[in-house]
């Protein structure tokens, strides 16, 4: 009896993972709340948020709720919204760099770049978000003391100018899919790599878009597969949609077990088209170390996944 009993909580339990797992989706652009987290001029890309009501009628943000308004704001190696604009890692003067607490005692540096935005947490603790969401792309360094095991926990967020439909003016088309991507270098204080994004991290894609047939949208537990889906710029998108899955509220706890998620994809340089981008280019020293190199990693879309978690952790 007891063994039965058991065997129902079991099956219920993993029931209810299934259907918190669903997609939730969205149809058409989000309502504007929000026209800009920053006002960085006529030549970046305003990072306005929106909400949007899906089929489970639940109010959405997009492209992401953030903590953008009130987390420190990462230092920067590159930021041509008013910041610094080191030429290389050699102008680079750590000391000047504020040291962040993750409640440990060993410090460290990390090196990072997003398109387009990052939050950054070490340990279950939010040390800083990237100072610019949107464009122009830049390139931040986060100093933080920690104890290991450090567990490193990433929301990105490739933002959209359409909202809710994960795409941009731009190649002559009004809906066009942008790319997403990151990269970072963690070292010690004595400059040894403790870690490089490769496909060693977890990755999960929290918000798809925009999916022209909900059909495409290989989605089951864990699996939320975008890659059967067309990428390609289109005219008119009402009828095109987003997939939205919940974050876990402990996602960025070194608790969280995320061996249940996949594994990161690993995209070059020329694929994420860095090769001009000088908040990269300028920092080839950390970010394509030699013996070191590390790789954008995302989910397995690079373009239609919007918001993806990533996970690792050190010993
Ligand atoms: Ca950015
Ligand atoms: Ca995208
Ligand atoms: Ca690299």
């Amino acid at each position: 009896m007891i063994a039965r009993i058991i065997a129902l909580i079991v099956l219920c339990a993993s029931v209810s993972d299934l259907y918190a797992q669903e997609a939730a989706f969205t149809t058409g652009l989000a309502r504007e709340v929000n026209p800009g987290l920053i006002d960085c001029g006529p030549k970046s890309q305003p990072s306005a948020v929106g909400e949007i009501r899906s089929n489970e009628n639940a109010i959405r943000t997009v492209p992401a709720a953030t903590n953008f308004d009130s987390a420190p704001k990462a230092s920067d190696l590159f930021n041509e919204c008013g910041g610094t604009q080191l030429s290389s890692i050699s102008q680079l003067d750590l000391q000047s760099v504020a040291l962040l607490d993750a409640g440990g005692r060993e410090e460290f540096v990390m090196y990072l770049f997003a398109d387009n935005y990052f939050e950054l947490y070490v340990n279950g603790e939010l040390l800083a978000v990237d100072p610019v969401p949107y464009t122009p792309l830049n390139s931040s360094v986060v100093r933080f003391k920690a104890d290991r095991p450090l567990t490193i926990a990433v929301l990105a967020v490739d933002w959209e100018q359409n909202l809710g439909l994960g795409s941009e003016n731009s190649g002559g088309m009004t809906f066009n899919p942008g790319h997403g991507g990151f990269v970072a270098h963690l070292q010690d204080s004595s400059k040894n790599t403790v870690a490089i994004t490769d496909r060693k991290w977890r990755a999960q894609t929290f918000y798809t878009s925009p999916l022209k047939n909900r059909n495409c949208l290989v989605s089951s537990r864990q699996i939320r597969r975008s890659t059967p889906c067309d990428t390609r710029g289109a005219n008119y998108a009402a009828s095109f949609s987003g997939a939205h899955w919940d974050l876990p509220g402990d996602w960025m706890m070194p608790s969280f077990d995320d061996s249940i998620w996949p594994s990161a994809s690993t995209y070059s340089n020329k694929k994420v088209g860095v090769s001009n981008k000088r908040a990269f280019t300028n920092f080839k020293a950390v970010f394509d170390t030699e013996g070191a190199d590390a790789d954008f990693i995302w989910s397995s879309n690079l373009v239609l996944d919007n918001m993806v978690v990533l996970r690792t952790t050190v010993e």
